[in-house]
Formats: structure tokens, C-alpha cells, sequence
């Protein structure tokens, strides 16, 4: 039995050892990145038992994610390397005064490669939640057929479905955005958006309101995440709430989001109520932040419960 099943690409990250224009940056750390890979670490350093759905280049750079996913504890089970394709890259740049830029190599992306026959109804009925990002979506029009027969799955055999719109605005527009994910919210039980995310979906209003717009689409669990800000959330017979930030140094943004909705899940499926989700949430998600990389930070368990005041660390 699985736990959470995502879909998705990944990219190797290439981020500047020093700061400044991109034209000048003459030495990279390589690393990893993709929305859904960042998700389906944290799934997997909570504990939880996640499964990805992906495709890599046949190269070095696609043996290291696979590698790497495998050490993690992910089911790569439905991960292919294909011989036709190169792995994405996203190349960074980052600014003297941390602003940055990111710039996708990622087009034939490998994911191409997947079908909606690639769904498998036996392989997706094992995980009690079907996690979608709006950036699977993003990649290509065809993928929303892939992304319906995976909800079409899911509700046969009674399991959740979870977004994130995580709308990259490189990759689509607000316009596409909103015409691919507002037909599937009514299947939606449990999303994660970003406050900037939901303004691009509905229009700007306050976080009340989006959390009742959410609500209304039927979806039982509602996260609404405004990184130092805090999150807001609703929970259907619980109400809403807003949890304020965890302080943290931050030194890198990058996958926050996506460590906070391995935490909402991680919360839901053990059945926390709304405040402790959203606590539990917001902590995995600024531990991603006081470390460099898109998921190098994301925490195990004992970490987290360390961090929450539930465990004593214990230091020799
Ligand atoms: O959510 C973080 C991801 O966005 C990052 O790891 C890579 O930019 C990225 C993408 O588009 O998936």
C-alpha cells in the first residue's frame, strides 16, 4: 500500500556558487529540482510511503535522480529513463541582493513520453491520495487527459485527490491556468495553493474568501500558504484558522510550498485537526527554507517533532 502517488518531471538545478548576472556566474552547484520530486522527498522523509510517475533521460544526469529517488525510499517502480530524450535542466541566477530568475531547459521534456494507458488503475488504487501540481499541467495540453484518468481512478476506489497550482507563469499563462485547473476542483478533496496562486485563480480577496471559494467547490481540506506569513486554513466541519509563521534564517525559498503540502498531507492522513496541520505544516516548510536547494532541507520526522516542542534533541 502507497500512500501518496505523484506525477511529474524533474530537473537537474544548476544553482550559481556566487551571486550576480547569469552571464558572469562561472561555477554551478549542481543539484535537483521539480515541484513534484520536492513533494515526493518530503513525503518520503516523513515517513510516508510515496510513489512517482516520471520519465528521465537515459544519461547521467537521469541515473542520478533515479538514484537518488530510489535512496529516498520512493517507489520508482513507474519511472522509466528513455534513450530519445535529454533531462531537463533549470539553470538559476540569483542576485546580489537574492532576488533571482530560473531558466527552464526543459523542453522535449521526457514526460512527454507518458500517456493516460501509462494511469494504471492498479497501481494508483494502492495510495490513499492522488497529489497533482499545476506544473505536471503546465508542461503540455495533453496532460490534463493524463491528470482525468488519474482523478477517474482515484474516486473509483475511494481515494483522495490533491493539488497544488503551483502556476508557473514561464510555462503558461494565468488564462491557461485557470481554464485547465477550475474544471477539476469539484474533484479536488484536499488543496494547497499559495495565496498569490489562488489571486490568480479567482481574482485578489482576502483569505477568507478564497478558503470559502475553495470551499464551495466541495473540497474538504483547504491550505493557504503566504510563506512569512503564515498559512490559513479550512477544514470541512472544523472551520478555519490561521497558524502564524515559524521564525527561521532564511537562505532559500525554493520548495517551501512543496514541503509544507508534504506536511498537509502527512497531517491528514494522520488525522491531525486543522491547527495542528497547519502547524505541522508551516515547520516542514520553513525547515526547507534555513537550508540551500530546492529539497535538501526537507526534514525527517524526528526533525520536525523536534522543532514542534514534541521531542527532546538529545545532542551526544
Ligand atoms: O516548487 C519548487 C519547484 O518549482 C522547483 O524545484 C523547480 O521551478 C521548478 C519547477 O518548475 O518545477
Amino acid at each position: 500500500m502507497l500512500d501518496v502517488i505523484s506525477i511529474g518531471d524533474a530537473m537537474i538545478t544548476m544553482n550559481p556558487k556566487s551571486r550576480g548576472p547569469l552571464m558572469f556566474s562561472h561555477e554551478f552547484e549542481r543539484k535537483m529540482g521539480g515541484a513534484e520530486l520536492n513533494l515526493i522527498v518530503g513525503c518520503a522523509r516523513l515517513g510516508l510511503q510515496p510513489g512517482w510517475i516520471s520519465r528521465f533521460g537515459q544519461d547521467g544526469f537521469g541515473r542520478y535522480i533515479l538514484n537518488y529517488m530510489r535512496g529516498e525510499g520512493v517507489d520508482v517502480s513507474r519511472t522509466k529513463l528513455l534513450e530519445n530524450y535529454r533531462t531537463p535542466l533549470n539553470i538559476k541566477e540569483v542576485l546580489e541582493d537574492g532576488s533571482g530568475s530560473t531558466f527552464y531547459y526543459r523542453f522535449p521534456s521526457p514526460t512527454e513520453d507518458i500517456t493516460p494507458a501509462d494511469m494504471e488503475e492498479n497501481y494508483l488504487k494502492q495510495a490513499r491520495v492522488f497529489y497533482i501540481s499545476g506544473v505536471f499541467l503546465s508542461l503540455a495540453g495533453k496532460n490534463l487527459d493524463i491528470i482525468k484518468k488519474g482523478i477517474q481512478i482515484a474516486k473509483k476506489h475511494n481515494r483522495m485527490v490533491a493539488l497544488d497550482p503551483n502556476i508557473r507563469l514561464k510555462l503558461w499563462s494565468r488564462e491557461q491556468a485557470r481554464e485547465t485547473m477550475l474544471p477539476i476542483l469539484p474533484d479536488v478533496d484536499i488543496m494547497m495553493s499559495g495565496k498569490e496562486e489562488a489571486d490568480l485563480l479567482f481574482g485578489e480577496q482576502p483569505d477568507e474568501a478564497h478558503l470559502e471559494t475553495f470551499g464551495q467547490y466541495g473540497i474538504s481540506y483547504v491550505a493557504l500558504k503566504k510563506g512569512g506569513e503564515g498559512a490559513s486554513g479550512w477544514f470541512s466541519g472544523e472551520g478555519s484558522t490561521f497558524v502564524p509563521p515559524e521564525s527561521v534564517k532564511v537562505v532559500d525559498t525554493v520548495g517551501a510550498g512543496d514541503g509544507f503540502n508534504a506536511g498537509f498531507l502527512y497531517s491528514i492522513l494522520r488525522g491531525f485537526d486543522l491547527k495542528r496541520s497547519l502547524r505541522f505544516a508551516n515547520t516542514v516548510g520553513a525547515m526547507v527554507t534555513g537550508v540551500s536547494g530546492d529539497n535538501e532541507g526537507l526534514p525527517y520526522l524526528e526533525s520536525v517533532q523536534t522543532a514542534l516542542g514534541e521531542r527532546q534533541h538529545i545532542e551526544r
